[in-house]
């Protein structure tokens, strides 16, 4: 297949300034596998026209995956899946009172018809997205299979046999 660098961007949104320092370990991610990627806050209940707007636009952008990042009563990834069909990967952001457990479900839990992929609350969530998404990606991208291929490698060599 002809490798089309437009073709593949990931598209990162969270519903706040506040859940960056938790999305930025995807952006880290998604730089050291040499995946395409934007960045943006979208919020489902304070800015739902540029919800809307965002999720009706995504196929025409060239957006392949989306990263949605959300904290509470965390809509954002069900109601960018609802709005579009390209895949979503929902990220539990750590809330203050429950612990994320509140993102959690509220992500994880949709109805049938309407899915979303959901990873563990915070950094590690974070983290396993940027994978995830790269791993899709590498299923019809050479480049981008031999860096995770690569990354994958050297996270096992660096598991010591014996505990100091
Ligand atoms: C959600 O509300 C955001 O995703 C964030 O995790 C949470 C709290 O937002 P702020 O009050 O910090 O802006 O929409």
């Amino acid at each position: 297949m002809k490798y089309k660098k437009k073709s593949h961007k990931v598209s990162i949104v969270m519903g706040s300034q506040s859940d960056y320092k938790t999305m930025k370990n995807c952006e880290k991610v998604l730089k050291i596998l040499k995946v395409n990627y934007e960045t943006n806050i979208v919020s489902a209940h304070r800015t739902p026209d540029r919800l809307y707007t965002y999720a009706k636009k995504a196929e025409n952008n060239n957006i392949s995956i989306i990263i949605a990042g959300a904290g509470g009563s965390a809509h954002l990834p069900g109601m960018i899946a609802a709005i579009t069909r390209i895949p979503v990967i929902g990220v539990p952001i750590e809330s203050k009172k429950l612990k994320g457990l509140d993102s959690l479900l509220s992500i994880a839990q949709m109805p049938k018809g309407i899915p979303v992929g959901t990873v563990a609350i915070g950094e590690d969530g974070a983290i396993n997205a940027g994978l995830y998404a790269a791993s899709i990606i590498a299923t019809y991208d050479n480049n981008v299979k031999k860096t995770l291929l690569n990354w994958r490698k050297k996270q096992t060599s660096k598991v010591k046999k014996k505990p100091k």
